[in-house]
C-alpha cells in the first residue's frame, strides 16, 4: 500500500461526482468567533485593532501604517536572485494580464438605441497578505498585478506585524510592495485586518494615519481572515473564498512517474488539508507514482505535512478505465489545478470543463504557474471551478450599461414596455414610458 487512499471506479457507470475526495471546510464556527473583533473594530477603530494585534500577533502598534522608509528599506535590502525572481514573475504576469483589458462595446439595439458597456475599475482595493505559515510575496504580484492592469487607483495592503520584524510585515512582503509600486500598507492581520479594511480606521496613536474603506477585498488567509470576509461580503465586494490548495493530474502510462510525483507532492507541501489526486487508467503508472512518492517525501523538507496531506482523506489516486472516463472524473473533481499528462494532452486539456488552471504536458507544472509562467494562481478551490474563474483583471471591473433611446426608438417599443408593466402587475411602469406618448393609445 502506498500514500494515497485508493479509489477504484473502473467498470462503475456511477456519476463520479460523490465518490471522488475532497476536504470539508467549515468556516461557520470561526464566523461566529471574529463576530465580536469585527463588531469592536467597526465601532472604535483603531482602539479596537491595537488591542486585537496585541492580543494575537503580541505587538504593540502605535501605527497601522508601515512608513515608507520601512518599504524602501525592505527593497533595497532584498537578495538579488529573489529581486531578479520577482521582476520576472512581475513582467510575465503584467503581460497575460494586460492582454485581459476590457474594450467598451456599443450596440445598436435598434437605430436610435444603443447600450454601450463600459468597464470601469473598482476605485480602492485591500489586498490582505497572510503572515505566519504562508508567507508570500508571490501572492502580492497575483492580486496587485491585474489589479492595477484593471487601472484600480487605490490599493493598499495589510499584512500581520511580525515581532521579529519590529512589528513590520515580512520584509518580502514589503519588498514585493515596492517593487509594484505598492506605497500604503498596513501592519494589521486577522480579522481585524478585514473589518479595518472594509469600515475604515479612525486615527491612530501616531495623530495622523487613518485607513480610508476599500470597495473590495481580495487576497487568501487563515479560516479567521476567511471568516472575517465571509462576515462582511455585501459591506465590501470579495473575491472566491481560498479553501486549502489542490492538484488533480490526468495521466497516462506516458507520463513519468517522477514528474507526477514531484507535482503532487509540491500542492501537498502548503498544508496538511491540501489535496492531491492522480486519475490515471494505468495501474502501472499508479504503483509507479506512488513508489516514487515514498522515495520523494523521504527527502523533502516539509514531509510531516506533505504526508498527512497525501494520506488525508481528501487525497488520492483515482483508477479509471480509459482517458474518457479519466476526463468525466476530474470534470466532476473540478480541481484549483489541473495537470493533463497524456498522449496528445492539448487535445484532452481542451476538452476539461472543470478547473481552474489546466497544466498541459510534461513541461508545465503547476509550480510554474505559481510563481512565473505569467498566469495567475488565485485560483478556484473545493470544486467551485464549476462556476468561478481565478483572478483577473475582470474580477477588478464593473461593466457599466449606458443606456441612450431618441424618441423615435422609445415609442416603437413603448407598447411593450406597457404590456410587460400590465402582466407584472406594475402600470406605473408602463406609465413612465405612455406619459412621454399622450398622443399614442395603450390599451
Ligand atoms: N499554489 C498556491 C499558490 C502559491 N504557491 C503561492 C506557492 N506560492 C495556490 O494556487
Ligand atoms: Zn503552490
Amino acid at each position: 500500500m502506498g500514500v494515497l487512499n485508493r479509489i477504484d471506479l473502473r467498470g462503475s457507470a456511477r456519476d463520479p461526482r460523490g465518490l471522488l475526495p475532497r476536504a470539508q471546510l467549515d468556516v461557520s464556527v470561526a464566523v461566529e468567533q471574529i463576530r465580536p473583533i469585527v463588531e469592536a473594530v467597526r465601532a472604535h477603530g483603531f482602539g479596537a485593532i491595537r488591542e486585537a494585534t496585541h492580543r494575537f500577533d503580541g505587538v504593540t502598534l502605535d501605527q497601522l501604517r508601515v512608513p515608507a522608509e520601512a518599504i524602501a528599506a525592505a527593497e533595497r535590502a532584498l537578495d538579488p536572485a529573489v529581486r531578479a525572481a520577482l521582476t520576472e514573475s512581475i513582467a510575465r504576469a503584467r503581460r497575460v494580464h494586460d492582454d485581459q483589458r476590457r474594450t467598451e462595446t456599443v450596440t445598436e439595439v435598434v437605430p436610435g438605441g444603443t447600450v454601450t458597456e463600459r468597464w470601469v475599475p473598482v476605485e480602492r482595493v485591500g489586498l490582505y497578505v497572510p503572515g505566519g505559515l504562508a508567507m508570500y510575496p508571490s501572492t502580492v504580484v497575483m492580486n496587485v498585478v491585474p489589479a492595477q492592469a484593471a487601472g484600480v487607483r487605490s490599493l493598499v495592503v495589510a499584512s500581520p506585524p511580525q515581532r521579529e520584524n519590529g512589528g513590520l510585515p515580512d520584509d518580502r512582503v514589503l519588498a514585493a510592495c515596492a517593487l509594484l509600486g505598492v506605497e500604503e500598507v498596513y501592519a494589521v492581520g486577522g480579522a481585524q485586518a478585514v473589518a479595518m479594511l472594509a469600515y475604515g480606521a479612525t486615527t491612530d496613536a501616531s495623530g495622523d494615519t487613518r485607513c480610508v474603506p476599500v470597495d473590495m477585498i481580495t487576497g487568501p488567509g487563515n479560516v479567521w481572515v476567511t471568516a472575517a470576509k465571509r462576515l462582511l461580503r455585501g459591506v465590501v465586494g470579495i473575491d472566491a473564498e481560498a479553501g486549502p490548495t489542490e492538484i488533480a493530474v490526468l495521466a497516462d502510462e506516458t507520463a513519468d512517474p517522477a514528474h507526477v510525483a514531484a507535482d503532487l507532492i509540491s500542492q501537498a507541501e502548503h498544508d496538511p488539508l491540501a489535496a492531491s489526486v492522480l486519475v490515471t487508467p494505468s495501474l502501472e503508472l499508479a504503483d509507479a507514482v506512488e513508489r516514487e512518492l515514498t522515495r520523494q517525501i523521504a527527502s523533502a523538507k516539509h514531509s510531516p505535512r506533505i504526508t498527512e496531506a497525501l494520506s488525508g482523506a481528501q487525497s488520492g489516486v483515482v483508477l479509471v478505465d480509459d482517458l474518457e472516463a479519466g476526463l468525466r472524473v476530474v470534470d466532476a473533481y473540478a480541481a484549483e489545478h489541473l495537470e493533463i499528462q497524456t498522449r496528445d494532452a492539448r487535445q484532452w486539456a481542451l476538452r476539461v470543463r472543470n478547473a481552474g488552471a489546466i497544466f498541459v504536458g510534461p513541461y508545465a507544472p503547476v509550480s510554474l504557474g505559481d510563481y512565473c509562467a505569467g498566469s495567475n494562481h488565485v485560483l478556484p478551490t473545493g470544486g467551485c471551478a464549476r462556476h468561478s474563474s481565478g483572478l483577473s483583471v475582470q474580477s477588478f471591473l464593473r461593466g457599466i450599461h449606458i443606456i441612450e433611446y431618441d424618441e423615435a426608438a422609445l415609442r416603437d417599443v413603448a407598447r411593450h414596455v406597457v404590456t410587460l408593466a400590465e402582466v407584472e402587475d406594475l402600470p406605473a411602469h408602463g406609465q413612465a414610458v405612455a406619459v412621454r406618448f399622450p398622443d399614442e393609445r395603450y390599451r
